[in-house]
């Protein structure tokens, strides 16, 4: 069975076995969540992904899951808002190297809506224009627990919560309390993923400094990050 695949037997009614306190496993927070019915449920993962990592492609599997999502749309920024005074690696290699490492699991696609929407991206757009192609689904938006914590100076984020759920996964040794952010009630999930300490701004220091970062990226995109000599100058200031 390739990943991705259901294995035939699941439905969203298994759910309630994840309902289960378990410091391990991961755990339904609001069972009347959007979707419980028959709409497509789709999930979005926005990024820079500068590069693209396991920990992205682990979070985005690990949701899909529990939610029992239909796709999951991998979205690669055009112009990061909070990255304007950092050098970001133009928009087609992210892209392909996004490309690359979602072509093995049938449930994830690829979305160019961020890169091709000129200006400065931001959430809300990516929304509505994943609505506009999707529409009659259910929309899932996943976020690591650190961008959470910074989620209501998004700009429009009450908008927002009309147009997705947002399930926050908790990163190794980042775990926020949600009541404390004054998130909207029942809009916000937080959801424990297997931890992987992997972040891009640490595999563009490894690659800089000629260190391997075969198994914490996905094999293709070793071999692109070699074949077009990215991050081989620095990237060792960035933090994501
Ligand atoms: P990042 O630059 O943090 O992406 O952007 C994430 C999303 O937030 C993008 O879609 C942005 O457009 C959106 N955003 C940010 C700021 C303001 C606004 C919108 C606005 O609308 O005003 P990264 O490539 O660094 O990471 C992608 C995701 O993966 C993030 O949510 C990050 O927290 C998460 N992540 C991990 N999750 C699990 N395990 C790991 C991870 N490393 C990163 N090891």
């Amino acid at each position: 069975m390739n990943p991705g695949e259901s294995d035939g037997n699941r439905k969203m009614s298994d759910l309630s076995r994840k309902d289960q306190p378990s410091p391990t496993e991961p755990t339904r927070l609001h069972t009347d969540a959007p979707g419980v019915g028959t709409r497509p449920r789709v999930g979005i993962m926005g990024g820079t992904f500068d590069p693209i990592h396991n920990g992205h492609l682990v979070a985005a599997s690990e949701v899909a899951w529990v939610y029992d999502l239909d796709e999951v749309i991998f979205v690669p920024t055009g112009r990061p808002v909070f990255k304007l005074d950092k050098a970001v690696t133009n928009a087609e290699d992210r892209y392909l190297m996004t490309v690359i490492a979602t072509a093995s699991n049938p449930k994830f696609t690829v979305s160019r809506v961020d890169i091709d929407r000129p200006g400065i991206t931001y959430t809300v757009d990516t929304l509505r224009d994943i609505q506009r192609l999707r529409p009659d689904s259910d929309l899932f938006f996943i976020t690591g627990a650190d961008a959470v914590a910074e989620i209501m100076r998004w700009k429009d984020a009450d908008t927002m919560w009309d147009l997705a759920h947002f399930v926050a996964v908790t990163r190794p040794g980042y775990s926020p309390s949600l009541p404390a952010l004054n998130l909207p009630d029942q809009k916000v999930d937080m959801l424990e993923i297997p931890a992987l300490a992997i972040s891009s701004t640490d595999i563009r220091r490894r690659s800089a400094k000629g260190m391997p970062v075969w198994y914490l990226v996905p094999d293709g995109v070793v071999q692109y990050i070699n074949k077009h000599g990215l991050y081989s100058r620095g990237g060792e200031s960035d933090t994501d």
